[in-house]
């Protein structure tokens, strides 16, 4: 379907730059553009793809504005399908204000969020998924969408999903095969080996849907948690790797009553540190709920830097209650050595099977290593995380979800064939929908709604 208006927009970001690029396209790209270069008749003669110097003017007042070059790609070889002119020009926000006011002045409308891959989608130039993974490229604020969107981009899983969409057809018409005709044994059979082979698919798609769980634990960064007795030197940990006084440091025990987090990269990687209030009996109300919430952040942390006093005596409560997160990336810091030794916790902890360090934070002992030893455990996890095969992103989550209900539900209707067709039919409608085979405006729009203008 051929777009009849011009679209100009910044595809660079806003703000200063050296450089900024700005996108014309539609069936008159090459004209407007023309009518904005003080050499018209040279560019109209210069080949497509070819890159050379010009001066962009205002077409009306014909003042010059920038020194440019300009590259003219020709329909249907540019990434919109269309007539389409990149300019680089200088990347000062009014330059690019006054060139995009001059296209706009010879005959090119604004672009809207997205619209230059929406065209791109409806000329055929690229796929539903393509899309999709554009715009994950451009998004992703985190490692693992990243490589979610990366991995869409290169083609994920489209050729699984075309064989499992085969699978599914032959399955559903040897059970219409089945309702036609009467049932024989070696149908019967058949059918049973049919359903093995939905059941495979149906484990591949709860493994990959167990996985994007894991993956949306830590979109956000991994969860750190700093957590431990009253007192330890939590709040001071918290500090340190924040670099800068985020949070109240005191000697009186029970100063951090309220969950606190910040966003870091540490080695690279996100991660969302999250200082917690003292573990401690209490009968004051509002340190309670700050120790609950601990115990929250806790549940959901992925790392767990337990912190406790080298001069506070030695619990069997508390190592238990480190233990009971063993499911978790745990490591004991036991703090102050510089007051006292803190042997028994040391052997305590270290027997009982968890990483520990001893440290001061105060005196600056064995800083640095704790701080590369919760480097490395950030790295163990990320190196750790799966990437799904199948689903990478809350679209094709929400498609995965229904179609391993769909399926589910086909293999336990297995002996009633009318249902169990119904159900698969769902499930190839369903995999139509992942491919974009069959969408709605509704679905374009979800997808769109997240670009960014110029893309
Ligand atoms: N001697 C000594 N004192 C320290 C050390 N680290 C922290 N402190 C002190 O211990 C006190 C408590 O530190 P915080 O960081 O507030 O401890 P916290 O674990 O956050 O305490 P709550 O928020 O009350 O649970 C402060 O006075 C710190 O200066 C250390 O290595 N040695
Ligand atoms: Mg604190």
């Amino acid at each position: 379907m051929a777009e009849s208006e011009t679209i100009t927009a910044v595809a660079t970001p806003q703000g200063k730059s050296a450089l900024a690029v700005i996108r014309v396209s539609g069936p008159d790209a090459f004209e407007i553009t023309a009518c904005c270069l003080q050499e018209k008749i040279l560019f109209d003669k210069t080949p497509t793809r070819y890159v050379r110097l010009y001066l962009a003017k205002n077409p009306i007042s014909k003042r010059t504005i920038d020194q440019i070059t300009a590259i003219k790609y020709c329909a249907p070889r540019s990434f919109t399908g269309e007539d389409t002119v990149e300019i680089i020009c200088h990347g000062g926000p009014l330059i690019v204000k006054e060139i995009l006011a001059a296209l706009q002045q010879a005959g090119a409308r604004s672009a809207v969020a997205g619209e230059f891959t929406r065209r791109a989608l409806l000329n055929g130039k690229i796929d539903l998924m393509k899309a999709e993974a554009i715009r994950g490229l451009i998004e992703s604020t985190s490692e693992v969408n990243l490589r979610c969107a990366q991995k869409l981009y290169r083609g994920g899983a489209a050729l699984d999903l075309v064989q499992w969409r085969e699978e599914l057809i032959e399955q559903l018409v040897k059970i219409e095969a089945q309702i036609e005709f009467e049932e024989e044994d070696n149908i019967i059979a058949v059918k049973e080996d049919g359903k093995k082979k939905i059941e495979a698919l149906m484990i591949q798609l709860k493994g990959d849907i167990e996985k994007t769980e894991k993956i949306r634990g830590i979109e956000y960064g991994l969860r750190v948690v700093i957590a431990g007795p009253v007192n330890a030197g939590k709040s001071t940990l918290f500090n340190i790797l924040v670099g800068h006084n985020r949070t109240i440091v005191h000697k009186e025990p029970g100063t951090t009553r309220d969950i606190i987090n910040e966003g870091l990269l540490i080695h690279g990687h996100d991660v969302e540190l999250i200082d917690t209030a003292g573990i401690r009996d209490t009968e004051q109300e509002v340190e309670r709920e700050g120790i609950e919430r601990s115990r929250d952040a806790i549940k959901n942390a992925a790392i767990i830097i337990w912190m406790t006093a080298a001069d506070e005596r030695y619990s069997d409560k508390e190592l238990q209650e480190v233990l009971s997160q063993r499911d978790k990336s745990i490591l004991g810091v036991i703090n102050k050595i510089d007051k006292s030794e803190g042997r028994e916790k040391i052997f305590k902890f270290a027997k009982a099977g968890i990483e520990t360090i001893a440290v001061s934070l105060k005196k600056k002992t064995n800083v640095n290593l704790l701080l590369s030893i919760i480097g490395k455990k950030i790295e163990e996890i990320y190196e750790r995380v799966e990437m799904p095969h199948l689903l990478f992103n809350t679209r094709h989550e929400e498609i995965g979800r229904a179609l391993f209900k769909e399926i589910s539900t086909a293999c336990d209707e297995w002996k009633r064939p009318e249902i169990a067709a119904y159900h698969l039919r769902n499930g190839i409608s369903l995999l139509d929908e992942y491919f974009g085979k069959i969408h709605s405006d509704e679905v374009i729009n979800r997808i769109f709604e997240g670009f960014c203008i110029g893309k």
